[in-house]
């Protein structure tokens, strides 16, 4: 066992964190690209985090479900209807997982999944703008954490729950938990053209918490495999009664199954409440719309959908090998790593071995299952990643450390400490049939003396380690914004040659934009206006307003005419009590002021844009409710 005070700053070992060629490893040099993006989950800030690697350097915080004044996400009237739910406006979320789109089973480029996990809900951000482009909320599910893993041709991206409930909800006594609360597994259906999600069926599972999931690739594509814990169907005093069994499950969903019997009209059509929200990047606007049904299939009563494979002891991460031979449960209360053969897994089914069932499900004989047994890797397993070159890593929370053992031989081959008590990790492409195998993210809980101080609240951390030689070797912390919870990594270059410079002002479809500064202008309707505006280095037409009243609602619909890279402009009025606006070349954007007192009031641009930025201003006239000022515009009246 290692300890913390002999290990914490690396002294007595050159080739630990202060060895004299650890700095090059990670340094990029000013102006120099990093190799990979690191798209870090925000845990409770609801967000994610686009980090350069090796340098761990922030580039962006996309807001996904959380609101961001900073981008005006959640408070401009173009993207207020993403943060919908059938709960009214939720404006946080916890985010856990993302995961990003596949080409056989190839990491593609094209849009990066996320999981809400509070109201539940999954967000595909496009990684051409990176902004998140669509939200669909989870029905019938609560605490989405088993969520937002991809299959191997983004078939699917799937959402399980956490939290069993009454599906659909109804008042009960909780005491009647066992058999009545029920656990749903969702399949998002993305189209391939342009993203866009479909809630397609949910499988409805006995009242069990499913944690994690991960799909089966190559030989085991067509299934996808989801952890299982509290399969005692505990509701009170968890970390008693839900670990009283010797083994729980990872439940293997045969979704290519499902498809058939969908085809075949085995399904239930149930009424259900949510949302679906999605962002137009033509109109640079949202809509949020109300879906009211699901379809859903029953594996009590479909054979073949379901089957358990027994796992100890409440296992937490689900992870399949990049060859997609086998499935790791990481018991969170047993030594070792259980790793279980797909092939073995279809001899059994095919030969009908089952130890009984669950609810109907057939439970596969744990001996028959098995393909191998990591002994006493560690304490605490809770996640593992491949190489792609015969290698696993497998964080410990307990005994803080990243273990990396072989495939096949189930041998541990190397252990490097964390600091402190690591939770998930990432290799990029790590959910994939090739993982880039040159860097690992370990992403901790706990940072106590790693950085200076800053009151009760320290900053969580990442970790770098280069995987690139037998040992691993730890290159570097950094802190991260929120919670680091998991992430998904990918080669810049598949990326960088997409990325979005700015918006074409000919395909801005925006119902309030304006092409050109002759055509601002100001309109009433009854007491709502409407302010038609430009925005260009360096000010705004019109800059001078008058004839609004106190009262009125007043909507500044604000188009950037700038047709070039890294130009935006924003805008600030006194008083708003919504965010600025930060409006990207080409875009139009929209927010409701609603004037309180006489009197003129400023606005001005908010972001840095020129040598004469601080001249980008401008006044409204406030005038009584009851007066009869006449409502005019003007630029350069002088
Ligand atoms: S879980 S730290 Cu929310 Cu991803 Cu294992
Ligand atoms: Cu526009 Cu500053």
């Amino acid at each position: 066992m290692w300890s913390i005070s002999s290990c914490q700053d690396g002294s007595g070992d050159k080739k630990g964190a202060l060895g004299s060629n650890i700095a090059e490893k990670v340094y990029v040099a000013p102006g120099e690209h990093d190799e990979f993006y690191a798209f870090v989950s925000g845990g409770f800030s609801g967000q994610l985090a686009v980090y350069g690697l090796p340098s761990g350097r922030l580039f962006r915080v996309i807001p996904v479900f959380s609101v961001d004044a900073e981008k005006a996400y959640g408070f401009n009237e173009e993207t207020k209807p993403m943060l919908e739910t059938s709960y009214g406006f939720v404006p946080w979320d916890d985010s856990h997982h993302p995961d990003l789109s596949q080409t056989n089973g190839e990491i593609d480029g094209r849009w990066c999944f996320i999981n809400g996990n509070n109201t539940p809900r999954i967000a595909r951000i496009s990684l051409q703008t990176f902004e998140t482009e669509e939200i669909i909320e989870i029905p019938n599910s609560a605490g989405n954490h088993s969520s937002s893993f991809v299959t191997e041709n983004t078939e699917y991206v799937v959402a399980g729950t956490r939290f069993s409930v009454p599906a659909p909800q109804v008042d009960m006594p909780i005491a009647e938990y066992k058999g009545k609360f029920k656990g749903a597994m969702s399949f998002i259906k993305v189209n391939p053209e342009d993203g866009h999600m479909n809630l397609e069926f949910q499988i409805m599972m006995p009242g069990f918490n499913y944690d994690l999931a991960h799909p089966g690739r190559g030989k085991s594509h067509g299934w996808m495999f989801f952890s299982t814990y509290n399969t005692e169907e505990a509701h009170t005093l968890l970390e008693v009664n839900a670990s009283q069994n010797d083994k729980d499950f990872i439940a293997a969903v045969n979704w290519k199954k499902a498809e058939e019997y969908m085809a075949a009209g085995k399904f239930k059509e149930m009424p259900a409440d949510y949302r679906h929200n999605v962002y137009d990047e033509s109109t640079h606007s949202a809509t949020s719309n109300k879906m009211t049904t699901v379809k859903v299939l029953d594996p009590t009563e479909l054979p073949g959908l379901v089957y358990f494979l027994p796992t100890p002891k409440s296992p937490h991460g689900c992870d399949v090998d990049p060859s997609g031979e086998f499935i790791i449960g990481s018991g969170k209360l047993s030594a070792s790593l259980t790793a279980h053969s797909f092939p073995k897994m279809l001899a059994a089914i095919e030969s009908e071995s089952f130890d009984g069932e669950a609810y109907g499900i057939p439970i596969l004989k744990y001996e028959d299952v098995v393909g191998g047994i990591v002994e006493q890797a560690g304490l605490g397993p809770l996640h593992t990643e491949f190489d792609g070159k015969g290698n696993a890593y497998t964080t410990f929370f307990i005994s803080s450390e990243v273990v990396k053992w072989k495939l096949g031989t189930w041998e541990v081959v190397d252990r490097q400490p964390t600091y402190y008590s690591v939770g998930h990790l990432m290799i990029p492409g790590g959910n994939s049939r090739k993982p880039f195998g040159k860097y690992l993210l370990a992403m901790n809980k706990i940072t106590k003396d790693r950085y200076l101080p800053t009151g009760p609240e320290l900053t969580q951390s990442a970790q770098l380690f280069d995987i690139s030689g037998d040992k691993m070797q730890l290159l570097l912390d950094f802190p991260t914004v929120g919670e680091p919870h998991y992430a998904a990594g990918l080669p810049a270059s598949l990326i960088t040659e997409n990325s979005k410079k700015y918006y074409k002002l000919e395909e801005n479809n925006h119902p309030y934009a304006i092409k050109s500064e002759s055509e601002a202008k100001v309109v009433r309707e009854g007491n709502v206006v409407h302010i038609y505006m430009t925005t260009i280095r360096s000010h705004f037409a019109p800059d001078n307003i008058e004839g609004v009243k106190v009262g009125d609602m007043v909507y500044f619909h604000v188009t950037n005419l700038e047709q070039d890279f890294d130009v935006p402009h924003g805008i600030g009025v006194i008083g708003a009590n919504t965010s600025e606006l930060l409006i990207m070349p080409g875009q139009t954007e929209t927010f409701v002021w609603n004037p309180k007192k006489v009197g003129v009031w400023p606005f001005y641009c908010t972001d840095f844009c020129s040598a004469l930025h601080q001249e980008m201003q401008g006044y409204v006239r406030v005038s009584p409710a009851d007066s009869n000022i006449e409502l005019t515009w003007s630029l350069d009246d002088e």
